[in-house]
């Protein structure tokens, strides 16, 4: 069977279509979340768990990077501060299902392998280190000192460091972050390749060039306090819930909403907070005044006509529109750009956004009057060709309003995994600047390597060229989350060794090379002791707040290391005793770790001190407190842009892969998309009804979605076809499934992120 074909312990038959939603949260929502707990904790574990998401001696939520009110912003903290898919996310890792040895003798490799994404997380948490050796059928289990020494032989088996690649998901706290670059840059490679890679690797890009840094602008008071919020490309009801409180506080005191997206979202229509008397029994908040429709792709287009339409109002009434203030005094490049944009082809724009004139002018000029902006987006924005100049106009239209740098207003890219901007500030990154790397080499007195390592996509190619060997990832699920399924999945299984930190089974485990491990360790629910007692890890919010996150609940099982325990042992197994790092005193007591971490990366000075504050601490982010810009030219930069958008040829749809309400990445919780109206499947495409009849085909058809690119076509088996309102001629699928339609070739400019929204497709009947 193919990894692209239905798997048998999914019955699609039962798939049931209600109305999609009109609105988010509210009274469900809190039920569902307290079932799933419930189903997988048991009551106590459940109340005991819930009760320690995101408060201050608790532990971070490990579902999104949205961040928590703060106190010094006079903000407060409710007693709940999780949402229905936070409270998912927990269980999921507080469950009391077990995978141990008698599992993995049970099931031979080949049957794990025929099994669906959902199946392997359901079987609930790994408990001891297990091998599969050369030519075996099941994995067995292993010391996890057999398991590191192991890895070493392997590892110095290589003819060149630059033949392993050292992935990382975004769950590692900062301190398995910062000691596993360490490992990884000490035995001679940058191969680090992250989910950052495919993820928000296009926001950094294009931040970095137009201000100088590679993160968002705004804290969450700036949320609150705007005037207009702009979400682009986000669908926060199922993937940053909390962010629906955020946008109705903001409601609140007058704020409007833009949304931009091809999907009427139930997060972005309206929001019932159960957590207020009109949310569990009213009508809830009204979120978006504006819902643009735009088609896939169409981003850039739309905001070239913004701009074009700011610079054309404020020719006609000099003085009223632009911030000439922050444009003269704070900004390179304005005189280009507005050359560029004073003349714009209308009938392209038309094309690529399919948005009516009027609705665009109506956009621009609630831009316009705007004195507070604050602009969101996420993977909508992210994961096209184009993702990198699309950010650079958004940006463009910012800087035009000079919105950057004062309160309420600013620059939002909406990080996925809890701590997945932590791990690039801590260095997880294939090519970090000089300055971070000649500080690591000075504080351990070690030689740190400066070549450029490979990214996700590199990293592939190069597993599939036969020159990446060896496979290691930090948490994650590379070879479901990766694009071109297939080619990804064989590429792995080329490799002389694949090990993977793990807290859950997943389809990397199943899909391995010569040699595979499985090491298991705590999750960040649980409560984590080393030989000087209780440790605590921190993380950073997508907003950069750093604070600290105590493990509270028992382990799932005696045998688990933490992901800093397996990185200081493992080093030692692989760079010897004699190491210059001292890996043992660091797996002893986190605050060494920390006291490095300090010394080592900008802005983290006296971190000790400042994560045992209640909030943490917010690093520095020089254009937001200062309107400084660290850029080429000392400025924030205008980014002048060509127009481009996914030309479809005629008879073809143009497919995004997105996530359901039901899962978490490639951790399915269940087959409901609760909101989208889809329940109990998952092999589905959402279509209008008018391309479905005009490609000739019927609702609830059973088709093969086959994509076309320059190298040939990929097919995935089996998709029934629902119509669903979404923009004419896009089409919608559940990411992992249709990830083996993402051909590897198809990356953005700059950022080589993988075009998962935007795949041309067509409709194949099944013979
Ligand atoms: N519960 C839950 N929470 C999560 C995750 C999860 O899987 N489950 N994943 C986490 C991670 S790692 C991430 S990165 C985030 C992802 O958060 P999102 O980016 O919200 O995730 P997607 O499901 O990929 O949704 C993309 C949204 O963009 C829209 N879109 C697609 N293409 C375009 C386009 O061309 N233009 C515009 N304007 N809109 C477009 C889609 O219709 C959809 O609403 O969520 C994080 N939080
Ligand atoms: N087609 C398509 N592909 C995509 C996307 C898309 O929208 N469309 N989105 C992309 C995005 S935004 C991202 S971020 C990537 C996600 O890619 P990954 O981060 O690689 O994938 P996840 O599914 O989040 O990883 C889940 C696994 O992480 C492990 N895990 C969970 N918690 C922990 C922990 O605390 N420690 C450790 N060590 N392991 C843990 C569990 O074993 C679990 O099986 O996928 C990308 N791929
Ligand atoms: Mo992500």
């Amino acid at each position: 069977m193919t990894r692209n074909a239905p798997k048998a312990d999914i019955d699609e038959a039962k798939l049931e279509i209600h109305k999609p939603k009109q609105w988010a949260a509210g009274v469900p929502g809190v039920a569902v979340s307290l079932l799933r707990s419930v189903e997988q904790m048991g009551t106590g574990r459940t109340v005991r768990a819930l009760r320690m998401v995101n408060q201050q001696q608790g532990f971070d939520c490990p579902g999104c990077a949205w961040p928590e009110p703060q106190q010094a912003d006079g903000e407060h903290r409710k007693l709940a501060e999780f949402c229905e898919n936070g409270a998912k996310a927990v269980a999921e890792e507080a469950t009391k299902r077990r995978v141990g040895p008698e599992f993995f003798a049970a099931h031979p490799v080949s049957d794990l392998a025929a099994k669906s994404d959902y199946w392997l997380g359901q079987q609930g948490r790994l408990t001891e280190p297990m091998v599969l050796r050369e030519g075996a059928s099941h994995y067995e289990p292993i010391s996890w000192d057999g398991a590191f020494s192991l890895v070493a032989e392997k590892l110095g088996a290589l003819s060149s460091p630059d033949e392993a690649v050292f992935y990382t998901s975004g769950r590692t706290s900062n301190e398995a972050a910062f000691l596993y670059q360490l490992l990884v840059r000490s035995f001679g490679t940058n191969n680090l390749p992250d989910c950052s890679n495919m993820c928000h690797e296009s926001s950094g890009a294009a931040l970095s060039e137009a201000t100088g840094i590679g993160k968002g602008s705004v804290s969450l008071a700036d949320v609150h306090h705007a005037d207009l919020i702009v979400v682009v490309g986000q669908n926060p009801g199922t993937n940053h819930p909390r962010m629906l409180s955020a946008l109705e506080e903001a409601k609140a005191g007058g704020a409007k909403i833009i949304a931009v997206n091809p999907l009427p979202e139930a997060g972005l229509m309206r929001f019932k907070n159960p957590q207020s008397p009109r949310g569990v029994v009213g009508k809830g908040t009204s979120l978006a005044d504006e819902f643009a429709q735009v088609r896939l792709g169409g981003d850039l287009a739309l905001f070239q006509a913004i701009g074009h339409l700011l610079l054309s109002w404020e020719d006609a009434a000099p003085g009223t529109v632009l911030d000439h203030d922050f444009i003269d005094g704070s900004s390179h490049g304005f005189e280009e750009f507005a050359k560029n944009l004073r003349e714009i082809d209308w009938a392209a724009i038309d094309k690529a956004t399919g948005l009516e004139r009027r609705q665009i002018v109506r956009i621009a000029r609630m831009i316009c009057d705007s004195q507070r902006t604050v602009y969101c987006w996420a993977m909508g924005v992210t994961q096209h060709r184009h993702a990198v100049a699309t950010i650079q106009e958004i940006t463009n239209v910012a800087l035009l309003r000079g919105m950057i740098g004062k309160p309420g207003a600013g620059l939002c890219p909406v990080r996925g995994h809890s701590n997945v901007q932590g791990d690039r500030t801590m260095g997880v990154w294939e090519k970090m600047p000089e300055d971070f790397l000649a500080r690591l080499e000075s504080e351990f007195g070690i030689p740190v390597p400066r070549k450029h390592g490979l990214d996700t996509v590199d990293a592939i190619r190069a597993m599939r060229a036969g020159k990446g060997k060896a496979f290691l990832g930090m948490g994650g699920n590379f070879a479901a989350a990766s694009p071109d399924s297939e080619l990804t999945e064989r590429a792995l299984s080329a490799c002389e060794l694949t090990v993977h930190v793990s807290t859950k089974l997943n389809r990397s485990h199943v899909v391995h090379g010569r040699t595979a491990l499985i090491l298991p360790t705590l999750g960040r629910t649980e409560r984590d002791t080393q030989a000087s007692g209780h440790q605590f890890v921190t993380v950073e919010d997508s907003m950069s707040s750093v604070h600290s996150s105590h493990g509270r609940l028992q382990p799932a099982s005696r045998h688990l290391l933490s992901e800093v325990a397996i990185i200081c042992r493992l080093a030692r197994a692989v760079l010897g005793d004699e190491h210059a790092v001292p890996w043992a005193e660091f797996e002893r007591n986190y605050d060494l770790i920390r006291d490095r971490i300090a010394r080592v990366v900008p802005g983290c000075e006296d971190y000790n001190a400042r994560v045992r504050q209640p909030d943490g601490f917010v690093l520095p982010h020089p254009p937001r407190d200062s309107r400084e810009f660290q850029t080429g030219t000392g400025k924030a930069n205008f980014t002048t842009s060509e127009l481009e958008f996914p030309e479809v040829p005629p008879g073809r749809l143009l497919l995004q892969t997105l996530r359901s309400h039901d899962q978490y990445n490639t951790t399915i919780y269940g087959l409901s998309d609760r909101y989208r109206g889809i329940e109990d499947a998952r092999r589905v495409v959402l279509v209008h009804a008018k391309d479905i009849a005009e490609l000739g085909f019927t609702d609830g058809e059973i088709v093969d979605l086959v994509s076309e690119w320059e190298d040939g076509d990929r097919r995935a088996e089996s998709f029934r076809i629902v119509a669903y309102p979404t923009a004419r001629g896009c089409a919608a699928a559940y990411f992992p499934e249709a990830n083996a339609l993402v051909p590897l070739d198809s990356v953005a400019k700059k950022s080589n992120t993988p075009v998962s929204k935007a795949i041309v497709v067509r409709l194949a009947r099944r013979d």
